[in-house]
């Protein structure tokens, strides 16, 4: 693997708009990834393998919870400072930002609102340091983007809740010793419940044969009468509304992340192209190349700016679903096509495990599926502005 030289474009001087803190977030992050992710994930990534070392790492810089409080072990960081994490860490690669969206976004986040604070003292600490691994179970065989339909179910059996079903597509599945994992109640309302590794009847197969997302685990979450204390259940927020608020969370980061991969590929294609001469000359003298990297650095900043300004609201708490839903679609689908074009402007190289273009281009093709596909973000953008549901 070549040495990391990654310098991140800032065509608009955003750095200006950042206070000192949200800097500091950021450069640590970036020489934690070229220092612990960079020399190791291509050869992960090739492995099917998830890189279990640094997940230690991945805490110490704040990755877990970095917008939870410091009292339940977050590192209480303000939406901004959240957002530049998973844009570094998906500068390194898509998966290990998975990792760290669900066990914050997906996990912490849902404990820290919707549990009651015992639940918050037991879970909280133990997921920020990385000493627990968690995973979110919405995803079924039959309903995916249409998670209203799930089939996965508990009953009240006086002293614990009976659990079945099951659940797919379930990124960290594989190790994680605890799952939120949404179920109906016998009158078909949606809870969250915390299940346990261990628990009998609960198991957790690997998904193999992924030609994306590599670097990650992903698994089936299979429920057969499992016993679930009664104190597992989320009590304060149940509905459908539950897991999609914790969607808003862990997608306003992937619309952060998706930037990074972007930036990645951009400068790699940039730098090659002052490297590579064909017909005697650098390729970048070259106005079809030059289109692309114009084009590129464009949409990077209109992202960029886009980003920036939904993290103020974020931080002002007045960021709405159909806005995040907007920078989701728009950040993938502008990091995945930035892809495309640079991969291809490296030619055969593009191919190539020496260089991250190829690795991020199939990593975003699960980006843009999961957390609400493209199409299911322009259909919310649509029943915003005109008022219309054109789901069903
Ligand atoms: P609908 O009737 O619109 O809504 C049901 C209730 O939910 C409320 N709501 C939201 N609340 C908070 N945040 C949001 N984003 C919300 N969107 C809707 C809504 O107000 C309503 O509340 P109430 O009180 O009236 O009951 O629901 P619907 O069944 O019509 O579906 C709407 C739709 C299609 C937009 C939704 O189902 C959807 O977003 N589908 C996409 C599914 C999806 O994104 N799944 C992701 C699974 S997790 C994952 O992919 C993790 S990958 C992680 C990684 O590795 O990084
Ligand atoms: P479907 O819902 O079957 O959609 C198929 C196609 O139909 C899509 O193009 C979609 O846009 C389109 N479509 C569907 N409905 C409509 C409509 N109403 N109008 C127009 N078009 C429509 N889930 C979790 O719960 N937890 C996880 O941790 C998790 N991790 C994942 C990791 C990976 C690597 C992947 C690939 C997925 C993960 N998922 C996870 C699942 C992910 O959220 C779903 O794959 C996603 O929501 C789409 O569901 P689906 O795959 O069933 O596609």
């Amino acid at each position: 693997m070549k040495p990391d030289i990654f310098e991140a474009p800032d065509y608009y001087n955003l750095d200006e708009l950042l206070n000192e803190e949200h800097k500091l977030v950021r450069n640590s992050t970036r020489s934690w990834v070229k220092r612990e992710v960079s020399p190791i994930i291509n050869e992960y990534a090739q492995k099917a393998e998830f890189p279990k070392q640094i997940i230690k790492g991945l805490a110490n810089i704040g990755a877990f919870g970095a917008y939870i409080p410091q009292e339940y072990g977050g590192a209480g960081l303000d939406q901004i400072s959240y957002g530049l994490i998973m844009q570094e860490i998906e500068r390194g690669d898509s998966g290990i930002r998975s990792t760290a969206s669900v066990q914050s976004s997906l996990v912490m986040y849902p404990i820290w609102k919707y549990g009651n604070e015992a639940q918050r003292k037991k879970y909280l600490p133990k997921l920020a340091s990385g000493e627990w691994m968690g995973c979110f179970g919405l995803t079924e065989p039959d309903y995916g983007s249409n998670p209203s339909g799930m089939v996965t179910n508990f009953k009240d059996k006086g002293d614990h809740y009976l659990l079945n079903g099951a659940k797919m597509w379930i990124s960290n599945a594989p190790f994680a010793q605890v799952a939120v994992v949404w179920a109906k109640n016998e009158t078909g309302r949606v809870h969250g419940l915390i299940v346990e590794r261990g628990m009998v009847g609960f198991s957790t197969p690997e998904t193999h044969n992924k030609w994306s997302l590599r670097a990650s685990a992903t698994g089936e979450l299979i429920f057969e009468n499992v016993k679930v204390p009664k104190d597992n259940l989320l009590p304060n927020k149940s509905g459908l509304g539950a897991p999609l608020g914790c969607l808003d969370s862990a997608r306003y980061g992937i619309a952060w992340g998706a930037i990074g991969a972007a930036m990645d590929c951009y400068d790699t294609a940039l730098r090659y192209s002052k490297e590579r001469i064909q017909f005697g000359k650098p390729i970048g003298k070259f106005q079809l190349q030059q289109k692309k990297l114009a084009e590129m650095i464009t949409e990077i900043t209109k992202a960029q700016l886009l980003t920036w300004r939904l993290g103020v609201l974020r931080n002002q708490d007045k960021a709405t679903s159909a806005q995040i839903s907007m920078a989701k679609r728009n950040n993938v689908d502008m990091a995945l096509n930035i892809a495309r074009e640079a991969r291809q402007m490296l030619g055969a190289m593009g191919i190539s495990g020496e260089y991250s273009i190829m690795r991020h281009m199939m990593n975003l093709e699960s980006v843009i599926t999961y957390e609400g596909t493209h199409d299911i973000h322009l259909l919310i953008t649509g029943l915003d502005i005109t008022g219309y549901n054109a789901f069903k």
